[in-house]
């Protein structure tokens, strides 16, 4: 079929190297198992282009088609017309919100743009999704109606890679809801559900090389709304805060920005007892080499901390606790750790930052300093007490400091949550979630397994989601039952989640005496080599192990694989204590987002420069497949992805239409016929109720034949005119 459609049809793409995909025109007609096409690209100069007979070249969409404001009304759907559409409207008409069908596709413009102001959001509530340009207003009205009309709980799931735009894009669609659904109280609560933003980002968020406000922590905000539909409230739910920031930086980056703040205000007599001084003279803020960011100004920042503390209604005791605890931490990394010997080690009782860390958390200082180098072994026979060496102790400064941390995490997070409980019965709620995307890095962690895994298990959600709409809209159209060979991810998440499989083999591991990340990859290796096709051991290394995700490949290194997994045993552990039931905080979380009606956010980074409005081709491909649009855009292309009302189609083809034909009565009858003619092959169309549904291509053979019969038309009329004169 592709093949016949080619005479009809010469405009294809290409593949470059700058710019991914580049057109290019058909100059003489493909014979069926030609190696090479002759083609024209745009700039004039003439290629013989070599393809593979089996997989020609992708075609291009025809022009009415291009800008189109949702990518699944596209007649050719595949990556090079997704790239261009997207890029066509961001570049040129500097739109940054595209539908692909459900997902709203949200490109960070790096600007900021006049289309969130009030008079926005009033414009767009009460407003239906299609009447409107594509806009995070228009999902974030979506969910608010779908819930008002269904009462259903809803959610709304952001996606994308390190500053592609989630936390800005979950921000606005709280301050959405907080605006449409304004009470008349004086509690403010919508004010005290906006105000856990800073909160949350000034203790979970950090300057990495990425994205100078990057998140380090998911998060899920769960919005309450009475039976009135009004916010009554809110709760949150915190996922894999990265520990390890808060004793190790790598180049450029920050800590996390409350401690700079707080370092930054330390001149202030308040703060005299906390004993600090500029973020240059600690550790665990100067390790990056830069303590501050462009255009931040953290001493300004935490007066606005402190602020949004107190309107919560955190006052000053909660927040001098809080202070404490920063600073003690910091106190706790400039502790210095002598070597005694090859084994020992030793801390001078004059240390000065561990007598303020003592001081400050109200500990006892001698046996802090011999735990510090200290520790204990307790066999079933004896408890032994074993010196450590300068490095262990070290080492085991810096988990206190961050068990601290993640423990303050918790705690305010807590606080914040009580502080959003107000008098009044939920009836519904819609939930935010803001969770790193699917991520892969030259070498890549458990803390990547872990995204990499949520990630996994929000595509193939999101996958049944589809699948269940797709149904539901063919029987609301009476359309006959077609089986739809659907992308499932499922034989992955066996892989890692299954008896037997990644996780549990780690769980094993991890609670033998000498358990060690090389046994459990050797174990791996055994289990999957050659056995599962989606486990791959590299080739050149024998500490890696690989796994093809849904949006790549991505290789593993195994090391402090056991070690982090200890830590997240434990916690699952505590989570079981406080939720009971599930086995841990991400099923919990995938039962939560089944039980809503979920609208998905997908955004994307255009440059890694931060440039307005620049789009990269490169970077943005490589985005859309990983985030699962290309994979929406696939089961599109399988099904229909065309539709068409039938008076939309009477009346942009009733120029194929014969006097005949359109003498009929019924114009939906005229509709069939002509269809039946023009498409000899039944199968690439349903006749629905009130639509008719194409697969893919079809709508672009109907466009070629109508503007060939309008050719014809003109060159007819041209002639009439020629014989007159
Ligand atoms: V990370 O995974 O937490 O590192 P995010 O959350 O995806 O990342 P973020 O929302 O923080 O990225 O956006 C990064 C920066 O892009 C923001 O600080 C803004 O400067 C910029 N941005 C993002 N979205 C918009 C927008 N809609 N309009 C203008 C934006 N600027
Ligand atoms: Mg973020």
């Amino acid at each position: 079929a592709l093949v016949g459609q080619r005479y009809l049809y010469n405009r294809v793409w290409i593949p470059d190297n700058e710019e991914v995909w580049q057109s290019a025109e058909i100059t003489k007609n493909y014979k069926a198992g030609d190696r090479f096409l002759l083609v024209q690209l745009e700039d004039g100069t003439e290629l013989s282009y070599p393809v593979d007979p089996a997989a020609l070249p992708p075609l291009r969409n025809p022009d009415i088609l291009v800008g189109e404001n949702d990518l699944t009304a596209l007649s050719y759907l595949h990556e090079p017309a997704v790239l261009h559409n997207l890029k066509i409207r961001f570049v040129e008409s500097k739109l940054i919100y595209t539908y692909s069908g459900i997902i709203l596709v949200a490109i960070n413009p790096y600007k900021q743009l006049p289309i969130y102001g009030d008079a926005i959001i009033h414009a767009y509530s009460g407003q239906n999704m299609g009447d409107m340009d594509p806009h995070i207003f228009a999902v974030a009205e979506e969910a608010y109606k779908q819930m008002a009309r269904n009462n259903k709980n809803q959610s709304i799931i952001v996606s994308g890679e390190s500053g592609a735009g989630k936390t800005v894009s979950a921000r606005y669609t709280m301050r959405y809801f907080a605006t449409v659904s304004k009470s008349s109280s004086k509690a403010h609560v919508e004010d005290k559900v906006l105000a856990s933003n800073p909160i949350t980002e000034a203790v979970g968020n950090a300057k990495t090389t990425r994205n100078d406000n990057s998140s380090r922590f998911g998060k899920y905000t769960e919005i309450s709304f009475d039976r009135s539909y009004q916010i009554i409230g809110a709760n949150m739910r915190t996922y894999l805060l990265e520990k390890s920031r808060v004793v190790f930086q790598s180049e450029n980056e920050r800590n996390y920005h409350i401690f700079y703040q707080l370092c930054a205000s330390a001149m202030q007599p308040e703060y005299a007892h906390l004993k600090l001084g500029s973020a240059e003279e600690f550790n665990y803020t100067r390790m990056g080499g830069s303590t501050v960011i462009e255009g931040v100004d953290d001493r300004a920042n935490m007066v606005e901390t402190q602020k949004t503390f107190a309107l919560l209604g955190l006052k000053g005791d909660f927040q001098m606790d809080v202070f404490k605890m920063l600073a003690a931490i910091l106190h706790l990394g400039n502790v210095e750790i002598a070597a005694v010997g090859d084994e020992r080690s030793s801390i001078s009782s004059e240390d000065k930052h561990l007598s303020i860390f003592c001081e400050l958390l109200d500990l006892n200082c001698d046996k802090m300093a011999r735990w510090l180098c200290h520790r204990k072994i307790v066999t079933t026979s004896e408890t032994v007490i074993k010196p450590m060496t300068r490095a262990q102790a070290a080492n085991a400064r810096d988990a206190l400091a961050k068990k601290i941390y993640s423990h303050l995490f918790d705690f305010i997070v807590e606080r914040i949550n009580q502080a959003l409980q107000f008098p009044g019965k939920q009836h519904t709620f819609i939930g935010v979630l803001d969770i790193y995307g699917f991520e892969t890095f030259d070498v890549n962690s458990f803390e990547q397994f872990c995204i990499n895994y949520a990630n996994e298990k929000l595509q193939q959600q999101f996958n049944l989601h589809v699948f269940k709409l797709e149904q539901e809209e063919y029987m609301k159209e009476d359309i006959p039952w077609t089986l739809i060979d659907f992308y499932d991810n499922q034989p992955v998440i066996d892989l890692i989640e299954a008896k037997m499989g990644i996780l549990e083999l780690l769980d094993e591991e991890c609670l033998l005496p000498h358990g060690k990340d090389e046994n459990w990859l050797q174990k791996l290796y055994n289990n999957f080599v050659n056995k599962n096709a989606l486990f791959e051991k590299p080739r050149m290394s024998n500490t890696s192990f690989i796994i093809q995700h849904f949006a790549d490949k991505v290789e593993y290194k195994c090391e402090g694989f056991l070690e982090k997994n200890r830590d997240t045993v434990h916690e699952v552990l505590v989570e079981i204590l406080k939720e009971s039931k599930f086995r841990n905080s991400l099923s919990l979380l995938m039962v939560t987002l089944n039980a809503t009606t979920p609208h998905y956010v997908r955004c994307i980074k255009p440059n890694d420069e931060k440039l307005p409005f620049e789009f990269d081709s490169k970077r943005v491909a490589q985005q859309l497949r990983a985030c699962g649009v290309l994979e929406t855009i696939r089961i599109s292309a399988q099904s229909y992805p065309s539709r068409w009302t039938y008076i939309e189609f009477f009346s942009r083809y009733s120029i194929l239409m014969t006097q005949q034909e359109l003498s009929l009565n019924d114009k939906k009858q005229i509709c069939k016929t002509v269809l039946q003619r023009l498409i000899q092959d039944h199968n690439q169309y349903q006749f629905g109720r009130t639509k008719i549904f194409f697969r893919a291509g079809q709508v672009a053979y109907l466009e070629k034949l109508r503007s060939d019969r309008l050719r014809q038309a003109c060159i007819l009329i041209q002639k009439r005119v020629r014989g007159w004169l």
